[in-house]
């Protein structure tokens, strides 16, 4: 089987899941300026103990690229990659404090907690840098093909929510997602079947995962 290019056809085969996952109620009601801000908070408390779980899973893809990949840019993605989720956590507390949301008493919500472990399981030495990699592109594709989504076009986003778009649909964070799915892409055209064909149900559970996080925001706790 022909391998490269390998996450553009993955994005066919499961373009139902990635749909689900990126064109959600929730966020398509983001996009119509219909969305109830009681579901926005929600998301918001949860959204920030993902973002500090997704802060050692990143690292561990950081270790992962250092002793594995034969590529020093990688490394530069990556690191990237962390230094955007210090300034997400900084806007996270901003934010919680705009709309008064105590972030600390937060319970955490089953969608996230299934979520957060599977991150965890993700960390575990033997899970290759391939797997690793491609589950951390589609992390960050899913937040950025969404928010973007909000910002095309004839949208209707409250002057309060425009921010919130921007922190993940701008353009730079879109050129940043590209830059892994290049990764992944290079990694995957190396990989044995077998590992590919791990990497590619990650991608899946990924996708599956995102669609629990949204569906979250309309649901009691
Ligand atoms: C649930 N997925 C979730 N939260 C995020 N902040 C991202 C992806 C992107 O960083």
């Amino acid at each position: 089987e022909e391998k490269s290019g390998m996450i553009g056809k993955w994005l066919k085969k499961h373009l139902h899941l990635y749909v689900a996952a990126t064109r959600h109620n929730f966020v398509l009601s983001i996009r119509d300026g219909s969305v109830d801000l009681s579901n926005f908070k929600k998301w918001l408390a949860q959204d920030y103990i993902f973002v500090r779980e997704f802060v050692p899973f990143v690292a561990s893809v950081m270790i992962k690229a250092s002793k594995t990949s034969d590529d020093k840019n990688d490394m530069e993605a990556i690191l990237g990659g962390l230094t955007s989720l210090n300034d997400e956590i900084d806007w996270f507390k901003q934010e919680a404090s705009k709309w008064s949301i105590p972030l600390s008493g937060t319970i955490v919500h089953k969608a996230n907690e299934n979520y957060c472990m599977f991150l965890s399981s993700l960390m575990l030495p033997e899970v290759e840098y391939a797997v690793a990699i491609t589950a951390f592109w589609a992390i960050e594709a899913v937040y950025q093909e969404s928010f973007a989504h909000c910002l095309e076009e004839d949208n209707k986003v409250s002057q309060e929510l425009q921010e919130t778009c921007k922190r993940w649909g701008n353009e730079k964070f879109g050129h940043y997602c590209r830059s892994l799915q290049n990764i992944a892409n290079r990694c995957l055209e190396k990989a044995p079947d077998h590992v590919c064909a791990r990497a590619e149900v990650a991608f899946q559970r990924v996708l599956e995962h995102e669609v629990e996080f949204w569906n979250m925001s309309h649901e009691g706790v």
